[in-house]
């Protein structure tokens, strides 16, 4: 037998039995060895067979380092019809998450049973692909093509008391021991007499869809997906399901899997995916390292951050204390997260007996003594240094030995926070991004004495409340805030140029960003950013680089909060209306420094705006901040809206061809001026080596 694939009797029924950690995917040892297996046991004396995994889960999908790469015989479906065509019984059981080519070969199956912890999805879509088995073909059999478009275009799991009642597994088994339920489930099924059940033989009807349902259903796609391709390509799938033969179906999903796998949409993904994984991946950290255990969270600070942060660890279903200075304040902060999950729950989205749970897990104080049993404390007060390090210091007298000292801060130095306690092998950044309940990422910041199993345990947690994690060295705004300078710069910079902010805005959102720079700074409030400039009184600021913004919040323009900033704001609908008066507040501007304004282009809008990410990147390389391009490229896709289906900026400037970044930031210089246009030495060395980012990832691991 293989050595991934297993085969084993069991009385009258065949197990087959993958075992290819770590979430047996399908690689080619895996699908020869299934595909032998079920070969061999059409000539055996079993009456059924059955189908599952050992170790985590059922197969997780194809495997997906072999795309791009040239294929290898068997292929997918040639195992599938394998099993489909298998004259005896075939029964999936699922444990874990069946997804992508995983859940497809479950559909191939003649029954699916799974335990009620089970997951199946078909998550191809996050990968920029659709799923190329036979999943479009197959679920709208079985399910409908609404159902069926719902779940493939938003690739989301399904639990499996769900997926039962979707009809998309025929059984929920009970009990813990997967193998002997699945094998009473197969024998039942032969006592019965149970036919074999081909979802191929199910026909759809078209005149069950409305008329118009697809192209409907496209449209409302184009909305949500901005410019992603494989949502418009799973609906023509679909479409062919309900329309077209199985055959012919099958061959419109292999026609357009295959456009999309060679998509420089989908490569983008596919490095986001194994970006994100390396990221929480600490270089120097030895194997084996050990973790802290955390049972229980202070944060201090019962703001927006701080607020968000403790929802994040409820979720998770760690108790929090949260810390004010006075009762008002905490009870205010409180307030806020009670106020949050209400909503959450009024969306459908939370029931209020978990509402209940996770509320009972927050508690508040405002006596520093309270926090002797808490394994971490995370500070998310005031970006003041003087404010912090006076928290730090009362949180390492209050705190035991051993517990983990975190700031919250974005831009503040973690080592001179660290030098405010007797430990600071114990002190660590923890940068959360806001609504830190719901974005994705997590800056860990490491300071010069940050202890291993301080990091080790951080990543660790930071993973368990549905982060994703990458790792900075200090730095004035870490490897995310201290990028968006110059992006914010340039934008800024473009104005005064000529172009509006409209102009700016529309083209960073058409090559993909969530907003445009200068909308993000009127919903974050253009008062806080006034503020921070304020304060820095260590650094001498260009007045070209900001007096615009400067001036809007001295009009009192705020940003959304005051009703205009950049741009006025309905009041009903806060959609964003360009205003006349800050074109003249902005041609006043140009004039008073001398800057000539002119048309300026959507590309030169997107290199201006992007090419300084790239290069302050590459910067962040060099010195060590971060540990790899992909980490940045995290950063970036997770905190700061960069489009998944470009990677990252890193990932990104290597598609453009580091040449080509490199001229393009020399041509800047050149009718710019050199002062924000130098291009970083990293870049023009990789450049002049015909090399990318990714080849100094591979040659720095
Ligand atoms: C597909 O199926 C196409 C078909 O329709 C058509 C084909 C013709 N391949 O996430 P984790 C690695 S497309 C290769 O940390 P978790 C991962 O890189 C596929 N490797 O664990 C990591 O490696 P390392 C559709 C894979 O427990 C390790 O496994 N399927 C694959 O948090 C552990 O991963 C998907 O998109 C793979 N398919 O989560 C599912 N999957 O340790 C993708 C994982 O070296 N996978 N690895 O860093 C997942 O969503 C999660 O991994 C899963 C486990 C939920 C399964």
């Amino acid at each position: 037998m293989s050595s991934v694939v297993s085969y084993e009797v069991v009385k009258n029924i065949g197990v087959i039995k993958v075992d290819s950690p770590p979430v047996n995917a399908l690689s080619q040892a895996v699908r020869e060895g299934i595909l032998t297996a079920v070969q061999n046991a059409q000539n055996d004396d079993t009456e059924a067979l059955v189908l599952m995994c050992e170790g985590r889960t059922f197969i997780a999908g194809a495997d997906i380092t072999e795309f791009g790469k040239p294929p290898k015989e068997p292929s997918l479906p040639d195992v599938l019809t394998a099993l489909e065509n298998s004259s005896k019984l075939v029964v999936a059981a699922i444990h874990g998450t069946a997804l992508g080519g995983g859940f497809e070969t479950a559909l191939c199956c003649h029954y699916r049973c799974a335990i009620a912890s089970a997951k199946v999805g078909l998550p191809e879509v996050k990968l920029g692909l659709l799923p190329g088995a036979g999943g479009t073909q197959r679920v709208p059999r079985i399910a409908g093509a609404k159902a069926a478009l719902d779940m493939i275009t938003k690739g989301d799991p399904v639990a499996a008391n769900k997926a039962s009642d979707m009809g998309l597994i025929d059984e929920v088994l009970s009990g813990d021991d997967l193998q002997a339920a699945a094998v009473a489930y197969a024998q039942d099924l032969v006592e019965s007499g149970a036919p074999l059940k081909r979802v191929r033989d199910i026909t759809i009807d078209p005149a069950s869809i409305e008329p118009g349902f697809f192209d409907g259903y496209r449209k409302a796609l184009a909305k949500r997906a901005r410019g992603q391709i494989a949502q418009d390509r799973i609906v023509s799938c679909v479409e062919a399901a309900v329309n077209k033969s199985m055959d012919d179906g099958l061959a419109v999903e292999r026609e357009l899997f295959t456009e999309l796998v060679t998509s420089p949409q989908s490569r983008a993904m596919r490095h986001a995916f194994f970006a994100e994984r390396e990221a929480a991946k600490i270089k120097d950290l030895p194997k084996g390292t050990p973790v802290r255990e955390i049972k229980k969270v202070a944060i201090i600070g019962g703001g927006t951050m701080g607020g968000g942060i403790a929802m994040c660890f409820a979720n998770a279903g760690i108790p929090v204390v949260m810390v004010e200075i006075n009762d008002e304040a905490l009870e205010r902060g409180l307030g806020i997260i009670r106020k949050n999950y209400t909503i959450t729950v009024q969306k459908g989205r939370l029931s209020e007996q978990d509402m209940g749970k996770r509320m009972e897990l927050i508690s508040g104080t405002t006596d520093y003594a309270d926090l002797g049993d808490v394994d971490l404390a995370i500070e998310a007060v005031f970006e003041n240094p003087d404010i912090k390090k006076e928290v730090f210091a009362k949180l390492d007298a209050a705190c035991k030995p051993g517990a983990i000292l975190a700031s919250n801060t974005s831009y503040q130095d973690v080592n001179l926070i660290a030098e405010a306690t007797k430990r600071p092998q114990d002190v660590v950044g923890m940068h959360f991004f806001s609504p830190a309940n719901v974005m994705k990422l997590l800056e860990v910041v490491r300071a010069d004495k940050t202890a291993d199993d301080v990091l080790a345990t951080v990543m660790q947690i930071g993973k368990k409340i549905g982060k994703v994690c990458a790792l900075s060295r200090v730095c004035y705004g870490f490897i995310g805030n201290r990028m968006l300078q110059g992006y914010g710069r340039q934008a800024h910079m473009l104005l005064l140029d000529g172009a509006t902010p409209e102009q700016v805005d529309s083209a960073a959102e058409e090559f993909g960003m969530a907003m445009g720079p200068l909308a993000v700074g009127d919903l974050a409030g253009l008062d806080i950013g006034y503020k921070a400039r304020q304060a820095r009184t260590d650094v001498e600021h260009d007045p070209k680089t900001h007096c615009i913004a400067t001036a809007l919040v001295e009009m009192g323009r705020m940003g959304q909060k005051s009703g205009a900033g950049y741009y006025k704001y309905d009041a009903a609908t806060r959609a964003r209306q360009n205003d006349p008066e800050v074109e003249a507040l902005i041609r006043d501007k140009a004039k008073e420094l001398g800057i000539e304004q002119r048309e300026i282009s959507k590309q030169e809008i997107v290199d201006r705006l992007f090419f300084p990410l790239i290069n302050e990147g590459a910067l962040i390389l060099e010195e060590g901040i971060a540990q790899r391009p992909g980490d940045i490229d995290v950063v970036y896709l997770y905190g700061y809206g960069f489009p998944v289906a470009k990677g990252g900026p890193m990932f990104y400037a290597d598609e453009v061809g580091l040449k080509n970044v490199v001229a393009r930031i020399n041509e800047f210089a050149r009718t710019l001026g050199e002062d924000y246009w130098q291009p970083a030495p990293l870049l023009v060395k990789l450049a002049s080596e015909g090399k990318t980012f990714a080849d100094w990832a591979k040659e720095n691991s």
